[in-house]
């Protein structure tokens, strides 16, 4: 897979994708991801990328000049399944969002900022409109981060069978159930004895309940799926 990501921040996307999982995934070859800043693109003589809106007091929006350069840019290279736009007034961003992202070949995530792009960037390119919450964020270069990171660990090959995502919360619905490690006495905090007995279907079909009774608690809005 392949992640162009056009920002008019790329310093603020240098580090998440250099460690842990996201990281072992671009060694092992499974995702390249590049970072493009906009203004590079911009043939404005003080590389602008943005001006006032139209309408009185309503801040700032990127404008259409650079960041239709970089797109046209990229697909003069290769074709591209998505076209993403980040965006606090898109579809929220969930685990099934990022499990049909994991299959796609080659994407763009445009990150949004100040008040927005010109709308005509949306109609004439821009194929889906993503948040990540019902929440504002400065810019969309974070939200980015964040679907990046969810996305590729998703790609088959990327994470081992011990750490599948297959048992990751929201998975199947669930949230996850408790995990200890040992010492399974610490101060006299005490590993549930359940786990400690060697019988893995008693294990499992504990495990079971205890994301069920989790998942009733603290999300019952999940089980609405089911
Ligand atoms: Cl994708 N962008 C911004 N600016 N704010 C957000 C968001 C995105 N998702 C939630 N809040």
């Amino acid at each position: 897979m392949r992640i162009d990501i056009l920002t008019v921040l790329p310093e603020l996307l240098e580090s998440p994708f250099n460690y842990s999982i996201v990281k072992r995934a671009k060694q092992k070859e499974l995702v390249e991801i590049f970072i493009h800043n906009i203004r590079d693109f911009s043939t404005d003589k003080h590389k602008r990328t943005d001006d006032y809106a139209f309408s009185k007091g309503a801040g700032m929006i990127m404008t259409i000049q650079p960041i239709e350069s970089v797109i046209e840019h990229l697909r003069s290279q290769r074709d591209y399944d998505e076209i993403i736009y980040t965006t606090p007034d898109g579809e929220t961003f969930n685990q099934r969002t990022a499990n049909e992202l994991s299959t796609k070949g080659n994407i763009i995530i445009l990150c949004g900022h100040y008040k927005g792009v010109d709308q005509r960037i949306r109609d004439h390119f821009i194929t889906k409109e993503i948040s990540i919450g019902d929440y504002v964020l400065s810019g969309g270069e974070i939200a980015a981060a964040v679907m990046v990171d969810s996305i590729v660990r998703l790609i088959p090959g990327v994470l081992s069978d011990e750490t599948s995502a297959l048992t990751d919360s929201f998975q199947d619905d669930l949230l996850s159930h408790p995990v200890y490690t040992r010492p399974a006495d610490y101060k006299g905090w005490k590993v549930p004895d359940i786990l400690l007995n060697g019988n893995d279907k008693q294990i499992d079909d504990w495990k079971e309940e205890q994301a069920y009774e989790i998942t009733k608690k603290r999300r019952p809005d999940l089980l609405k799926n089911k």
